[in-house]
């Protein structure tokens, strides 16, 4: 069974959004095997966005993702990656197709309330990145 990593971001731990995102998630057929609120440290936040730190929006994006709890959590199911990108929706909530966790849950292209890895590789990575806060 293939592994993926979904953090649900601060803006959707501040809203409420938690269980309702969670229900979407393992009625999708994803089953949820670690989960862990925190408060996830800079250096983390760096490191797993590290593809990013050349683009603009780095600062406000790490900024964003240590500004509150996030809910850190491991998805496990036949193709774990794609089917949670999917039940995601597009990064941008607008773009973001109907029944979708962001054209739901989202507020904006910056605070797009779930995170999920793209590809096995990323999955890999990222999971090894956070292991130490399960
Ligand atoms: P995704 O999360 O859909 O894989 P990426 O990897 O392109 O999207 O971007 C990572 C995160 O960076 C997004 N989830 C979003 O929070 C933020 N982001 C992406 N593009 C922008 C942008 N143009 N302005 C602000 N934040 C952005």
């Amino acid at each position: 069974m293939e592994k993926t990593l979904c953090i649900i971001k601060p803006d959707a731990v501040a809203n409420g959004f938690v269980d309702k995102i969670n229900e979407k998630i393992t009625g999708s057929g994803l089953a949820i095997i670690n989960s862990k609120k925190i408060l996830i440290s800079k250096e983390i936040a760096e490191k797993f966005y590290a593809e990013h730190s050349e683009r603009p929006f780095f600062g406000e994006l790490v900024d964003f993702m240590i500004s509150g709890d996030a809910v850190v959590q491991i998805l496990e199911g036949e193709n774990a990656v794609k089917s949670y990108r999917a039940l995601m929706g597009a990064t941008n909530p607008d773009e973001a197709d109907e029944g979708t966790l962001r054209a739901e849950f989202a507020e904006s292209l910056s605070k797009n309330a779930v995170h999920g890895s793209d590809s096995a590789d990323s999955a890999e990575r990222e999971i090894e990145i956070m292991s130490d806060i399960f």
